[in-house]
C-alpha cells in the first residue's frame, strides 16, 4: 500500500528547487547570499519533520520547512523552526577538556590524542584490575541509526562490556515491552496519515498538542472529517479541549481505566468476534478479568464520573476504525508495560488493526526513538531487534563483525540499574554519549553520587551538560546538521539527515571519535568504516531477516521515496507503511490477548504527601533542555520551571497565581512558581522536567521501575505543596509575573461544543 498524502496543497517553489546540486531557483531573489539548501530532517522530536538548512559561506545560517516531505507539508513547530540556532551557537564545544589532576581539578583544554590515549589506557587498567564490565557505555536515541549501531558495536568489540544501555530506557522501554508482548513487532503499527480514515481517536497518556505539534494538523483533518476524539489525561492538554469525551484520570489509573471500557465494550456486544476468533489467542481470560471492572468501580479507582467511562467506550466501541494513541503518560509508570497491554486489549477486542484508520500505536518520542531501540545499544539487544541470549541471533552477528561467538559479551546492565551498580562500584567507568542523566534520571541526588564516585567519566555533547560537567573528560562531539545518516520516525520511516556544515574548531563528527577510540583500544580492525554510509551497509546486513529489517533501505531509495517504512527485505521492496494487515508478529500470525489486573502506582498520597506529582514536557523546549534551553525564543517563552495547581487546591493552600511554591517528595525538594489553572485534577501538581541543577523536578521523582523494563515512574508519586517562605537562589531577580501572563492563556481557553470544565470527584 502506498502512504497516503494527505489533502495539504505543494509547495510550487519548493518543487521547483534541485536539492541535489543545493542551487535555488533563480527566482528567489531575496536569498541571494545562501550558498546551499540541505533537505534534512529537524533534530528533535520523533515527528522528524522534513526542513532545508540553509547554508552560506558554510555556515547554517537558516531553516526551511520542507513541503516535499509527505509528513509535515511545510510546516515547523517553534522547536524545528529554531533548531539551526544551535549549529554555529557562541555555547558549542570546540576541543576536548580534561580534569588532570583528579575530581577537584578544573576541566582544562587537551589535545584529542591525550584524551582518547588517557580513555584507553584507563579503559585497560580498569578492566585489567575489576574486569571488563567494569566499564559501561551509555548512549542515546538523539543519534543516527549509524551511530547508535556503532555504540553497541563498539560496548561488545571494542570495550568488551556487557554494560550498554541509552537513554531509550526512560523513554520507550514500557512501549517495547506492550508491543513485544500484544503484538510481537515493536513499532507504531499504522503511518500517521491514517488519522484521515479514522471515526475515532482515542489518545491516553500524549499530550499530542505540544510533543507531537505537527501531528496536529492531521487529527484537525480527521476531526473535519466528522472523526471523534476521546482523550485521558490528567490535565486538560491542547487536544483534550476540542475532545468529544475528556477523562482526567488519576495518575496511574490507565490499566483501570482501560479494563473499564472493554468491560462495557464485551456487553453491549461491541466485540468483533470474527477478527477474535481468527487472528488472536487467549481471549477469554482477558475477557474474564474484565468482566471484574464495571464503570462504577473504575470510576472510583481513576477518579471519573462512570457515565463518561460509559460514554467513551462506546464512542470507541462504535466506530468503524479507531486509533489509540498512547505515550510517557500512560508508560511512565511501575506499570508501564501492563498498561500498554490493556491498550492493546482493547484494540485487538474490536478488531482495529490492519486497515486504514485502525490501530494501537505508541507515539514515539526522541528523533530516532524508533531506529535507536532497534541498533543493539539495549542491553539485552543487538542490532535488528535481535536478542543477545538467542544463540542464532549471536551466531548471525558474530559471523557480521568477524569475532568468535565466545567474545561476545552477554546481556547487561539497563540504564536505570547502571547507577546502582555504579553506587556499589561494580562499574568504575562510564562512557556517556549523547544523554543528560543530570537532567533526566529521577532521583538526582542519588545519580549525582553515583556519576561524581566513578574513577573515569567520559561525557560526548556539543553543549557543556549538567551532566558533563560531573565529567573527567569531556569530548566535543558533533550536532545533526555535521554529519549524514539515518533515522526511523515515530511512524517506522527511514529518512536521512544530510550533511551541511563541519564541525566547529577541533570538535569531530561523533563516529569517528568512538572509531578512533576503538582503534585505541586495539580493535581498529573491526572499526574500519571511512562513511556514515559504511556503516549503514554493515546495519543493513546485521538487520537482514530480522523483525527490523533494513536490508532492502539504501541512501538512494530514502531519497527516492521520502524515506522507506520497515521492514523492507529486500532491494525491489518498498517498505512497510502498515503493520499487521495479514500477520501478527508472533510465529502463528495471531495476536496475543493478556489479562492485566489494576495495580496502583508505586507511591500513593498519605496524610504526609497528600498530593499527585506528575512531570512531563512543554512545547518550547526539548528533553533534558542542554540544546532548547540556549535558543533564545524557547528560552523565553519557558524560563524556568513552574508547579501547574488547580484553583481549588491552591485556595486550600492560600496560594496565588505567581507565589514561590516548594513541593516535595520522600527524595527531595524544589520551589518554584504557581501556575494556578483550571486544566488539571484538583489532586494532582505537574512540573516540567526540562531543567538542571535546583530547577530538575527529577530531584523529587520516584526511582521505583517497570518490573521487566526497568523505566522510571516518572508520572506518579506522592507530594505536598505549601507556599515557600523564600524564593530560591536563581529567581532572585525574576519578575514571576511575565510567565504567569505568557503560560495563563493556554490553561484557560474555553472547551469546544460549550461543554463545561469537566466535574472531578
Ligand atoms: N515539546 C517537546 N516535544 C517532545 C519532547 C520534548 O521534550 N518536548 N520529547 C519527545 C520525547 S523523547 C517524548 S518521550 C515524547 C513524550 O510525549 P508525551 O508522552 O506526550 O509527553 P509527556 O509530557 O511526558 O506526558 C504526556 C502526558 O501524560 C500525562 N499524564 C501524566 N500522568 C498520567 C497518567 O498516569 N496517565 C495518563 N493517561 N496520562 C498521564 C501528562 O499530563 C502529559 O500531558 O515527546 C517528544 N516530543
Ligand atoms: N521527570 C521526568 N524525567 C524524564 C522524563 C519525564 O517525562 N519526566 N522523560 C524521560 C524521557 S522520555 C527521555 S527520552 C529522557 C531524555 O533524557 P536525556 O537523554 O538525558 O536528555 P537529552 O536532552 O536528549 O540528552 C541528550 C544530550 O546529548 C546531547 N546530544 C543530542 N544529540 C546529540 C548527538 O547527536 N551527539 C552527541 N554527542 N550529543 C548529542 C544533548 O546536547 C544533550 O545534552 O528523559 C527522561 N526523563
Ligand atoms: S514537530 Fe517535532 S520534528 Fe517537527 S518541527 Fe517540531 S520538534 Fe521538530
Ligand atoms: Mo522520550
Amino acid at each position: 500500500m502506498s502512504v497516503d498524502k494527505g489533502i495539504f496543497r505543494r509547495n510550487k517553489q519548493a518543487e521547483t528547487f534541485d536539492f541535489h546540486s543545493g542551487q535555488r531557483p533563480a527566482h528567489w531573489k531575496s536569498e541571494e547570499q545562501i550558498d546551499r539548501y540541505v533537505p534534512t530532517h529537524c533534530c528533535y522530536c520523533g515527528v522528524q519533520c522534513g526542513m532545508y538548512l540553509k547554508v552560506a559561506n558554510g555556515k547554517v545560517v537558516g531553516v526551511e520547512p520542507r513541503a516535499d516531505f509527505p509528513l509535515n507539508h511545510g510546516m515547523l513547530c517553534p522547536k524545528g523552526s529554531t533548531a539551526y540556532q544551535t549549529v554555529n551557537h557562541p555555547d558549542r564545544l570546540t576541543y576536548p577538556l580534561m580534569r588532570r589532576n583528579g575530581k577537584d581539578s578544573p576541566l582544562e583544554r587537551a589535545s584529542w590524542d591525550e584524551v582518547l590515549d588517557t580513555i584507553a589506557r584507563r579503559f585497560r587498567e580498569l578492566q585489567a584490575q575489576y574486569g571488563n564490565d567494569t566499564v559501561s557505555i551509555y548512549s542515546g536515541s538523539s543519534m543516527t541509526n549509524e551511530k547508535c549501531y556503532l555504540m553497541g558495536k563498539f560496548a561488545r568489540v571494542a570495550v568488551g562490556t556487557r554494560h550498554t544501555d541509552y537513554n531509550g530506557r526512560l523513554c520507550m522501554s514500557s512501549a517495547t515491552g506492550a508491543n513485544e508482548r500484544s503484538l510481537g513487532i515493536d513499532r507504531a503499527a499504522n503511518p500517521i496519515s491514517d488519522m484521515l480514515h479514522a471515526d475515532c481517536i482515542f489518545v491516553i497518556g500524549a499530550n499530542v498538542g505540544e510533543c507531537f505539534p505537527i501531528t496536529t494538523s492531521y487529527l484537525w483533518q480527521a476531526r473535519d472529517r466528522g472523526c471523534k476524539l476521546i482523550v485521558a489525561d490528567p490535565r486538560q492538554t491542547p487536544i483534550a479541549r476540542t475532545a468529544d469525551v475528556y477523562l482526567p484520570l488519576r495518575s496511574g489509573t490507565d490499566s483501570a481505566l482501560l479494563n473499564g471500557m472493554l468491560h462495557v465494550i464485551v456487553k453491549e456486544g461491541l466485540i468483533d468476534e470474527d477478527f477474535i476468533r481468527e487472528r488472536t489467542n487467549g481471549w477469554e481470560e482477558t475477557m474474564a478479568l474484565v468482566e471484574q471492572y464495571p464503570p462504577e468501580r473504575v470510576a472510583k479507582v481513576c477518579g471519573l464520573r462512570p457515565e463518561a467511562i460509559v460514554e467513551a467506550a462506546h464512542m470507541y466501541g462504535r466506530a468503524n476504525a479507531a486509533l489509540i494513541y498512547t505515550a510517557r503518560g500512560l508508560e511512565h509508570q511501575s506499570k508501564g508495560v501492563d498498561n500498554g497491554v490493556t491498550a492493546a486489549n482493547l484494540a485487538l477486542a474490536t478488531g482495529n488493526f490492519g486497515r486504514p484508520g485502525a490501530g494501537y500505536g505508541t507515539l514515539t518520542g526522541q528523533g530516532n526513538g524508533q531506529g535507536g531501540r532497534e541498533m543493539g545499544q539495549k542491553a539485552s539487544q543487538l542490532p535488528g531487534e535481535r536478542d543477545v541470549e538467542d544463540p542464532e541471533d549471536r551466531a548471525y552477528i558474530c559471523s557480521v563483525w568477524g569475532i568468535d561467538e565466545k567474545d561476545l559479551p552477554h546481556s547487561g546492565y539497563p540504564a536505570t540499574l547502571m547507577i546502582p551498580a555504579m553506587l556499589r562500584q561494580e562499574i568504575r567507568a562510564c562512557f556517556m554519549i549523547c544523554s543528560n542523566p543530570m537532567v533526566s534520571l529521577p532521583d538526582q541526588h542519588t545519580v549525582e553520587r553515583a556519576l561524581r564516585g566513578l574513577d573515569l567519566f567520559v561525557v560526548t555533547d556539543f553543549f557543556l551538560s549538567e551532566t558533563a560537567e560531573l565529567a573527567d573528560i569531556v569530548l566535543p562531539g558533533s550536532v545533526w546538521a555535521e554529519d549524514e545518516g539515518t533515522v526511523t520516525s515515530l511512524e517506522g520511516r527511514v529518512i536521512k539527515y544530510n550533511k551541511a556544515v563541519e564541525p566547529p574548531g577541533e570538535a569531530r563528527v561523533d563516529w569517528e571519535i568512538v572509531c578512533d577510540l576503538a582503534r585505541r583500544l586495539g580493535k581498529g580492525q573491526y572499526f574500519d568504516f571511512h562513511s556514515a554510509r559504511d556503516i549503514f551497509n554493515e546495519l543493513r546486513k546485521c538487520t537482514k531477516g530480522a523483525k527490523s529489517d533494513y536490508w532492502g533501505i539504501t541512501y538512494e531509495k530514502i531519497a527516492e521515496q521520502n524515506g522507506v517504512f520497515w521492514p523492507c527485505p529486500s532491494e525491489d521492496h518498498p517498505g512497510t507503511p502498515r503493520l499487521y494487515e495479514k500477520r501478527f508478529g508472533f510465529p502463528d500470525g495471531k495476536a496475543r490477548f493478556h489479562p492485566i489486573p489494576y495495580i496502583p502506582p508505586a507511591e500513593e498520597p498519605n496524610a504526609e504527601y497528600p498530593l499527585v506529582l506528575t512531570t512531563g514536557r512543554v512545547i518550547y523546549h526539548y528533553l533534558s533542555g542542554n540544546q532548547t534551553r540556549r535558543t533564545p525564543f524557547l528560552k523565553e517563552m519557558a524560563p524556568y520551571p513552574w508547579v501547574e495547581i488547580h484553583e481549588l487546591t491552591a485556595a486550600r493552600l492560600e496560594i496565588n497565581d505567581g507565589d514561590w511554591v516548594t513541593v516535595s517528595t520522600r527524595r527531595g525538594e524544589m520551589t518554584a512558581p504557581a501556575l494556578v489553572v483550571r486544566s488539571i485534577r484538583p489532586d494532582t501538581l505537574f512540573i516540567p522536567y526540562h531543567y538542571g541543577h535546583t530547577q530538575a523536578v527529577n530531584q523529587l521523582t520516584n526511582p521505583v521501575l517497570e518490573p521487566m523494563l526497568k523505566i522510571p515512574e516518572y508520572k506518579v508519586c506522592a507530594a505536598k505543596a505549601v507556599r515557600a517562605s523564600q524564593r530560591p537562589d536563581w529567581a532572585k531577580d525574576i519578575d514571576v509575573h511575565e510567565l504567569i501572563e505568557a503560560r495563563k492563556h493556554r490553561h484557560e481557553l474555553p472547551m469546544a461544543q460549550n461543554k463545561p470544565v469537566p466535574t472531578f470527584r
